[in-house]
């Protein structure tokens, strides 16, 4: 029998290194290691482990999800401003057939038009939009019950 890894990706996209440094009017004042570590906390609590990555440079995050295809049950993603522009991305995310969970800080829907589409949105399975740093946790738990079951401990 193959037993899927109980391991999660955690993916953060281009500038998302700046959180908490940068306009914490709009993207509140924790870093990106208070997300990484939130993350980290709640899939731990669900005996999940997590390998994250940030990066600027698209091809960085692709090889990172490729290699989730075989060591991840599942995907966190807020592919931050790739997310209106990347077909190669969505490819991506659609290539290794894991469950995904797109997650952004603000509320997008309520932003500029051009933040209004989501190349990510229909390749994902939940959608966590404007709740905030505590947004990835309630990603994480979510995505956790897709991949288990809800009864699962
Ligand atoms: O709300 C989100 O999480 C976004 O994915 C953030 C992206 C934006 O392009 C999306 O439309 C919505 C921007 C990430 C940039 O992060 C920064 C953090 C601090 C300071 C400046 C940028």
């Amino acid at each position: 029998m193959v037993t899927a890894p109980r391991r999660l990706l955690l993916v953060n996209g281009p500038n998302l290194n700046l959180l908490g440094i940068r306009d914490p009017a709009m993207y509140g004042s924790q870093s990106l290691q208070d997300v990484e570590d939130l993350v980290a906390s709640t899939a731990a609590s669900r005996g999940f482990e997590v390998t994250a990555v940030q990066s600027n440079h698209e091809g960085v995050l692709i090889d990172a999800i490729h290699a989730a295809r075989t060591e991840c049950a599942g995907i966190v993603i807020n592919p931050a401003g790739l997310t209106h522009t990347s077909v190669v991305l969505r490819d991506a995310l659609s290539s290794v057939e894991l469950p995904v969970a797109e997650v952004h800080i603000s509320d997008i829907r309520a932003r500029e038009p051009f933040r209004h589409h989501s190349y990510v949105a229909d390749v994902a399975v939940i959608h966590v939009i404007g709740e905030g740093v505590p947004g990835y946790a309630v990603a994480v738990t979510r995505l956790i019950d897709v991949i288990t079951g809800p009864t699962d401990d």
